[in-house]
């Protein structure tokens, strides 16, 4: 739960277990981003079947309105949740050293008609797509939120174009040498799952 407002949280995040939470925290530094309430809770479609279902039984009325789900390997969390609810679900697969994620991926993506999970990619770049995707659903209800997005998109489309013109002018050799390449570096350890 953001401790720091007393307002109540429009968005759920359930994770399987606390093993998700460093990448989930993508998530929750976007929602930060957008001064979004959320809470947090560790629920798991096997481990605590009766508490997750409970979670997914009672959001609506405790005034969420997304919820957001991160589970891995047999990640059945946010499917089950979504047979319970409907509200929005959207589901992060977690990546897994045995078969990279793509075993989380299967077992989100593959809802049966009539019951939706909207899935984002498998790790940190998902995680913090669910956050924004979460904002954008939201923003459907609170036009504040839809100016923060339209902020956010001109200031990535800033930074892409800043770069591009750097890229033409110094060329790719003193582009990689130059400072950007830390940056490019660190993207990509930040990206990696
Ligand atoms: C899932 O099993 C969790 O979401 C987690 O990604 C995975 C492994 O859980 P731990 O064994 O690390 O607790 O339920």
């Amino acid at each position: 739960m953001n401790k720091k407002s007393s307002r109540k949280p429009k968005i759920g995040i359930v994770i399987g277990s606390d093993t998700d939470l460093p990448i989930m925290n993508e998530t929750i530094e976007v929602l930060k981003k957008f001064n979004l309430e959320y809470e947090v809770r560790i629920l798991s479609a096997h481990r605590t079947p009766d508490e997750a279902s409970e979670y997914a039984k009672t959001a609506r009325d405790r005034g969420i309105e997304v919820i957001i789900s991160g589970a891995g390997g047999a990640a059945h969390l946010a499917g089950s949740i979504a047979s319970q609810t409907t509200l929005p679900v959207l589901a992060v697969p977690m990546p897994t050293t045995s078969l990279y994620g793509i075993d989380s991926l299967y077992s989100i993506v593959q809802m049966p008609a009539g019951v939706p999970v909207a899935s984002l990619a498998i790790g940190k770049p998902g995680a913090k797509n669910a956050g924004i995707l979460a904002a954008q659903i939201l923003a459907l209800k609170y036009p504040i939120i839809q100016k923060q997005l339209e902020e956010m998109r001109s200031e990535m489309r800033r930074n892409v174009l800043a770069r591009d013109k750097k890229l033409v002018k110094d060329g790719v050799s003193s582009y990689l040498k130059s400072s950007s390449s830390s940056f490019i570096t660190k993207k990509r350890r930040r990206n990696k799952r």
